[in-house]
């Protein structure tokens, strides 16, 4: 919500909240799906909200991208196809393309609108949406991977929260589909809430990969843009292996030079966990 020109992103039914301020409301409207608002704030720079809540700002959406999408892709073996579903504002897709063995990428986006929005304003992700090795289909996750058995080495979730249009992304079922999306070895990510406020969430999530998926490894990074600051995500493996020992540290080096948050040292340890979290896991 919007209060004498301060974003408030309330959790914890209330109990807290994050908040900054607007210099100025750039967007405001309805989709068939969700509210999509662009606001601007003088430390972040642009914002977009969906439904009310922080999902990228310019400043900090290196953050979240380099982890969501470095981490499957380096555990990966010759990683060539990947799919992202969700993520229409196109930072993920950029990510993906400093990998220079991938040839295609597909972007799956529900709301039109979020890529549209991105397009006008948030250039620096959305850019990238135009290379010649990115398809972008509007319409349904759930769907697609239902329909693509064995089309992708890679599928990363970039999703909203599970509330909304997003819940059937969070699902065991959904998982399974996204398992059977994958051709013979290959890896999944998703981001999956913060263990700080949401931590049942994030079990519930890890376990639903787990079953449907076969294999979760739960990884943080700091996302100074969401609530408490500390994010996670959820790394699924086919066939199963150590994600921090089993990965190209060659391929992982060479790309940290193009990247602001991610390289080798902060791969291994994004996995190490506080107590608090292995302990609700
Ligand atoms: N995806 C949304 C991450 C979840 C944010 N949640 C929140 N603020 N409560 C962001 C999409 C970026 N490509």
């Amino acid at each position: 919500m919007i209060i004498n020109d301060w974003f408030i992103e309330d959790f914890n039914s209330r109990a807290g909240a994050l908040s900054f301020k607007i210099e100025e409301v750039l967007f405001d409207s309805k989709s068939p799906y969700q509210t999509i608002k662009v606001v601007k704030n003088s430390f972040f720079g642009n914002v977009m909200l969906i439904d009310d809540l922080v999902m990228v700002t310019e400043r900090d959406e290196f953050f979240y991208h380099d982890m969501l999408v470095h981490v499957p892709l380096i555990c990966a073996q010759d990683p060539s196809d990947v799919l992202i579903i969700g993520g229409g504002d196109g930072g993920s897709v950029r990510e993906c393309l400093k990998h220079p063995e991938i040839k295609r990428v597909v972007l799956c986006e529900i709301d039109q609108m979020v890529i549209d929005v991105s397009r006008e304003f948030f250039p620096g992700l959305s850019s990238c949406l135009d290379d010649e090795r990115v398809e972008v289909f509007v319409g349904d996750g759930i769907e697609y991977v239902k329909n693509h058995k064995n089309g992708f080495d890679c599928i990363i979730i970039d999703s909203t929260d599970p509330i909304g249009p997003a819940v059937g992304l969070f699902t065991s079922e959904f998982y399974g589909n996204v398992n059977d999306a994958i051709k013979g070895q290959g890896t999944m990510s998703a981001q999956t809430e913060s263990p700080a406020w949401e931590l049942d969430s994030v079990a519930k999530i890890a376990s639903n990969i787990r079953t449907g998926f076969g294999s979760a490894y739960v990884y943080t990074a700091p996302v100074p843009c969401y609530p408490s600051g500390m994010w996670s995500f959820v790394l699924g493996i086919k066939p199963d292996k150590n994600p921090c020992e089993d990965f190209d540290i060659e391929r992982a080096e060479a790309l940290s030079k193009n990247c602001m948050y991610y390289n080798p040292d902060i791969h291994r340890s994004a996995f190490a966990l506080p107590n608090f979290i292995r302990e609700a896991l």
